[in-house]
């Protein structure tokens, strides 16, 4: 029998997923990885860790499943026997939620149940540790600054919503059943791998095809609202921290520093030696390259929500004190490797 531990992750093509399994092959375990069926590829996060199938001996293992569909679930979970299951599938963006709220249901509180239900039917209690993908959404109109593990919910999206079940139901089980079940209530959290279509990636995609000349105009939403920004690599290190605890508990990650979008993107202007300068307040918002009339920022009242989370900022002491987690990137450093990274993907396009 080997000695590796075993580790299963939900959602292993995502952003998270894609560090946590780096920083998991690191440690020796051998990483079994959920992907769903999608018309095009979608393991470009993980195709630098992918292996071979029809290598004998191998640390990666990728199965088709969906957090939506119980027998998958189930039927994949008895098969692996994890040590370690790691919940990060989900329908994660806030807007899009409120397009698809049925769906974000089903797959961000209902995918949580799902798994829960499958360690207890199979007698995993023992053996299987979980990990939930909780968010500081979940804090949404927030009832204090900064919030911490104490902090009430109140929820402002769907998605917000559906993850607050999806904590609670984790508490239930553990609760209920013994299983080492813990919830991470992280911040948000970026990187070079970020979704398109999340304000951090879409600034600065958006402003290196502006300094390269291959975009006039980036459109953006409300530029006031306050977030908590830290980098995955680092949140992905405290995901496995929390499961290594002697007994399962819930911890806060974040930075403790907080910024407007506006001045998120301000550090990225600066960071590409844009000298700019913004005109106008809210919805005639407007950013020009200084001295000129090269609007590079515009607002379009189509990215604001029906509901807005105006401000964030987490308090990670007790995870600083328990976990002895720190986080080695600031938000300045972050945005130092986004731009590099981009650049360079921008020249590989240039390429092709
Ligand atoms: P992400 O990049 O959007 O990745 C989400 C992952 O879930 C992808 O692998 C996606 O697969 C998968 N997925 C979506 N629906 C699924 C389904 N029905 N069945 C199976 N897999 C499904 O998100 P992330 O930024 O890595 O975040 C990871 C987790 O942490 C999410 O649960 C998110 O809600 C939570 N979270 C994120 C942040 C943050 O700031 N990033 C903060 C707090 C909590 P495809 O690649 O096929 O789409
Ligand atoms: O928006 C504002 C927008 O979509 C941040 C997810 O990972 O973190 C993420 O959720 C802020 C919001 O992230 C645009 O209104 C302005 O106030 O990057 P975002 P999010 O909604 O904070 C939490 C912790 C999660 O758990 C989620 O899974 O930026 N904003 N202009 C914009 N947002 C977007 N997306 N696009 C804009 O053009």
């Amino acid at each position: 029998m080997s000695k590796n531990k075993v580790a299963l992750i939900f959602g292993i093509t995502g952003q998270d997923g894609s560090y946590l399994s780096e920083y998991l092959l690191k440690k020796n375990y051998i990483v079994h990885g959920v992907i769903r069926r999608s018309s095009s590829f979608n393991t470009g996060r993980i195709d630098h860790i992918y292996q071979d199938p029809h290598k004998k001996k191998r640390n990666l293992i990728l199965h088709y499943g969906d957090i939506t569909d119980s027998i998958s679930v189930s039927s994949l979970i008895k098969k692996i026997l994890p040590h370690e299951i790691y919940n990060l599938a989900a329908q994660s963006h806030v807007a899009v939620s409120f397009e698809v709220p049925e769906y974000t249901a089903n797959a961000d509180a209902i995918g949580t149940l799902r798994i829960l239900e499958a360690i207890r039917f199979h007698k995993l209690q023992s053996r299987t540790r979980f990990y939930q993908a909780g968010t500081s959404e979940m804090y949404g109109k927030v009832k204090e600054t900064p919030q911490n593990e104490y902090t009430s919910f109140y929820p402002r999206s769907p998605y917000g919503v559906a993850k607050v079940y999806a904590h609670w139901i984790t508490v239930n089980y553990r609760e209920a059943y013994k299983i080492f079940a813990c919830n991470g209530i992280l911040f948000n959290h970026e990187s070079p791998r970020r979704g398109g279509t999340f304000v951090t990636k879409k600034i600065v995609n958006g402003l290196c095809r502006i300094k390269k000349g291959l975009q006039k105009t980036l459109y953006l939403g409300n530029l006031e609202a306050k977030r908590d920004w830290g980098h995955a690599k680092d949140y992905a290190v405290a995901m496995w921290k929390i499961l290594q605890k002697r007994e399962p508990d819930d911890f806060v990650i974040a930075t403790g520093v907080q910024l407007t979008v506006k001045e998120f993107v301000n550090l990225v202007l600066k960071e590409l030696k844009i000298d700019y300068l913004w005109k106008g307040k809210g919805l005639s918002s407007r950013c020009f390259i200084k001295g000129t009339k090269n609007k590079i920022i515009s607002i379009d009242k189509n990215y604001f929500r029906p509901l807005e989370v105006d401000t964030l900022l987490g308090n990670s002491k007790k995870a600083r004190r328990e976990l002895k987690w720190k986080p080695k990137y600031n938000v300045k450093s972050m945005i130092k490797e986004m731009v590099y990274e981009e650049l360079n993907s921008l020249k590989d396009d240039k390429k092709n």
